[in-house]
């Protein structure tokens, strides 16, 4: 009987997981059933942008919580594909951070040359998926369409349904009552719409980082940034600043902890997201923080109570695409036969010992050479191609001085080197914060 595997999810984590299928296949392996349930009409996962908010079409939670504008916020060589490379795909040499529509364009470059469409159901949401008491699982999807449920056997459920598309959203004294909009980063998708607007940017990492820039560089009134631990502390441009946590509001008036105010015409909440998987049962539902050594499972990917439940991409997020390769490789190969699970106490050990790492590390240095590190211990069981690891460590070391030294100008940086071709990123025609078009076009076809 041929085995069957279920992948919940098409975004960049479960595209990865077809894809090195067929990498197998091609090999002669005799490959499972591969059954791909994706929710949304399309792959790509959180890079296939959405003008929704709130809920979808079907009535579905939206997925995206991309925007507009949105460029890489890491350089392009520390995601690249070690069997499909930029070069590959574009032609020639381009810049370090590109926008969104490019990385698109790159992702289902690979998906497209090793056709894994035809494992997709799209417009299919997993509902529930409960093993059985012969080892197996029920998976209960819907089709969206036509509200039609059906329940099919697996041998294998692999987890790819992301984790940052269900909002964490705080409340704070005033809220209820304040004249303009409140919303969470999930639900921004136009810097234009504060074009003017007096802004609370709540929180200090990523999304905070980048919706606080982004809304000024799109014209928007002054920036306030509100931090619960640490401070981001870059050198901010005009009209950008930091201050402690939020105590509360009163009509437009900001109250910070310091005693300050600050009149205000909007909030972004940049509050973070929950892991969220109410499709799985609850002895197979992942519980965890957004952290970098994930609960629960081993090698990051393996459930640890029941190894045949893999769930990919769940960790903070350093390294993307290339940790996905690296988890979907591991994963692939534990089902093909080429990489034996140990038993629960010795992946209890393993596990025990990356959580003691995980929990000594202190600067964003470490953190980096963590998730590195995460990255070479899956790749040495598998036959992911070879790249320089070590290089990305150190592009990722330089990206974060850039970022100390000019929070503004850290994309216009050129001169990354690629781990896969060596290649060298040319610099970008226009600087980032004059950069207001977006469009692969202008992105692509302009680049020298
Ligand atoms: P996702 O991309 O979230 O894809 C998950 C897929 O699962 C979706 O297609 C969803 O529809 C589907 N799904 C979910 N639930 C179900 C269900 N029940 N049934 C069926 N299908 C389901 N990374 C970078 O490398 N560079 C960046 O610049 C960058 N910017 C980011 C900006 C924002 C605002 C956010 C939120 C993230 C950003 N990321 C960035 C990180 C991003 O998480 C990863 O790049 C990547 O998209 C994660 O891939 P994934 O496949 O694990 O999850
Ligand atoms: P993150 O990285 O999880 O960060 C969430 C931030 O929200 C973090 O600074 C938290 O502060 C802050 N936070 C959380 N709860 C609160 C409350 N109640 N009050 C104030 N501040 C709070 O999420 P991001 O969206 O920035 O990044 C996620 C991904 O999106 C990332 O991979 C990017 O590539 C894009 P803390 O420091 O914990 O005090």
């Amino acid at each position: 009987m041929t085995q069957r595997v279920a992948i919940i999810g098409a975004g960049p984590s479960g595209m990865a997981q077809l894809h090195c299928f067929e990498e197998a296949r091609k090999q002669g392996v005799d490959v499972p059933e591969l059954v791909c349930f994706e929710k949304q009409d399309n792959w790509g996962g959180l890079w296939n942008y959405t003008w929704r908010t709130g809920l979808d079409e079907h009535g579905e939670p939206c997925h995206g919580s991309m925007y507009r504008y949105l460029w890489s916020n890491g350089p392009k060589e520390c995601l690249e594909f070690a069997d499909y490379t930029f070069d590959e795909h574009f032609g020639r040499p381009i810049p370090s951070f590109p926008p969104r529509e490019v990385l698109f364009d790159y992702i289902i470059g690979r998906a497209k040359k090793n056709d894994i469409n035809r494992h997709i159901r799209y417009k299919t949401a997993v509902r529930w998926v409960e093993e059985t008491s012969n080892g197996k699982f029920r998976v209960t999807s819907e089709n969206l369409d036509t509200n039609d449920s059906s329940t099919e056997e697996f041998d294998y459920v692999i987890v790819a349904s992301g984790h940052f598309s269900i909002p964490n959203v705080p409340y704070y004294p005033g809220f209820e009552r304040f004249p303009g909009r409140i919303l969470h980063g999930h639900d921004f998708r136009d810097a234009l719409e504060f074009k003017d607007k007096r802004l609370l940017v709540m929180g200090s990492s990523y999304s905070a980082e980048d919706i606080a820039l982004q809304c000024r560089k799109y014209g928007s009134g002054p920036v306030t940034i509100t931090y619960r631990t640490n401070p981001m502390g870059f050198k901010w441009p005009d009209g950008v600043e930091e201050v402690p946590l939020l105590t509360h509001v009163d009509g437009n008036t900001a109250h910070f902890k310091d005693g300050s105010t600050r009149e205000i015409d909007a909030i972004i909440m940049c509050t973070g997201y929950l892991h969220s998987f109410p499709f799985m049962a609850e002895d197979l539902k992942l519980v965890t923080a957004n952290r970098l050594w994930s609960d629960g499972l081993y090698k990051g990917v393996f459930w640890m109570d029941n190894p045949k439940v893999m769930y990919l991409g769940m960790q903070d997020q350093y390294y993307t695409f290339t940790q996905f390769d690296a988890e979907a490789w591991l994963a692939r190969d534990a089902i093909i036969g080429r990489f034996e699970v140990p038993d629960r106490k010795a992946m209890q050990k393993d596990f025990d010992a990356w959580r003691a790492k995980e929990e000594k590390l202190e600067t964003p240095y470490d953190d980096i050479d963590f998730q590195a590190d995460h990255i070479a211990d899956l790749v040495q069981y598998t036959d992911y191609p070879e790249f320089d690891l070590d290089l990305t460590r150190k592009l990722f070391y330089d990206w974060e001085h850039h970022k100390d030294e000019n929070i503004v100008t850290y994309r216009d940086r050129a001169g990354f080197q690629s781990p896969c071709t060596g290649t060298e990123s040319p610099a970008h025609h226009t600087d980032w914060w004059r950069a207001l078009d977006d469009s692969m076009d202008t992105y692509v076809k302009q680049s020298a």
